[in-house]
């Protein structure tokens, strides 16, 4: 089977296409298919953002799309920066700047506990929403970046059990306990995927 990855994000396509590989899904990237418009991101949720990339996308392309929302949600910030976690700190910051603001955040601070979270919405390019799935990884905050591996908050998110970031354990360890990972598993438990065939 084929899906196309409705993201702008080079990072989350290279972890799909790894996940989905061992379930013998195969993910075409949004330039494979000529590149699909933005869509503007101004749901309150990840569900609303995922599904609104999955419908808009799967509209414009006539063709069954994938979507991911996803965030870093920090337990003492009331669960910030969340749907908002790719604008934390506003426009012109990269990764790093947003670590950097994440740290400061939290300086001082013991109660570190966070999650990731991810939503993968599926639409057939027919006019139908086929649903959506969330998978979470529940971790800490370190007290400075470490790792040079993986994107956006990984140098800075410790999972459970484990005493190394995701950026420091790596891309296999990663794909294996990730929030990604646990929706893409949901959304094939939820049978999401058997609706495409
Ligand atoms: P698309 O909307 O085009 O898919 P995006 O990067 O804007 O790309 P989101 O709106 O879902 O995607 O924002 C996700 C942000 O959350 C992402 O930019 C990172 O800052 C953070 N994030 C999500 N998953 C992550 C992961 O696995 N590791 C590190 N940071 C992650």
């Amino acid at each position: 089977m084929k899906i196309i990855a409705a993201t702008n994000n080079k990072h989350k396509l290279v972890e799909l296409r790894a996940i989905l590989k061992q379930l013998g899904i195969e993910v075409l990237s949004a330039a494979d298919v000529g590149g699909i418009p933005d869509v503007v991101e101004d749901a309150d949720t990840f569900v609303g953002n995922a599904s609104k990339k999955a419908i808009e996308s799967s509209t414009f392309l006539g063709m069954p799309v994938l979507s991911d929302d996803s965030g870093l949600c920090v337990d003492s910030l009331d669960g910030r920066p969340g749907v908002f976690s790719a604008r934390y700190g506003g426009a012109g910051l990269n990764d790093t700047d947003r670590c950097h603001k994440l740290l400061g955040e939290l300086k001082d601070c013991d109660k570190r506990k966070a999650h990731f979270a991810c939503v993968i919405a599926l639409a057939d390019g027919k006019g139908n929403f086929l649903g959506s799935s969330m998978g979470k990884c529940q971790g800490h905050i370190a007290e400075n970046m470490t790792g040079d591996e993986g994107f956006g908050y990984d140098p800075l998110f410790i999972p459970d059990g484990y005493e190394q970031s995701f950026a420091e354990l790596g891309e296999e360890t990663k794909n294996s306990l990730s929030h990604r990972k646990n929706a893409l598993a949901n959304a094939i438990a939820d049978g999401l995927f058997d609706k495409l065939k």
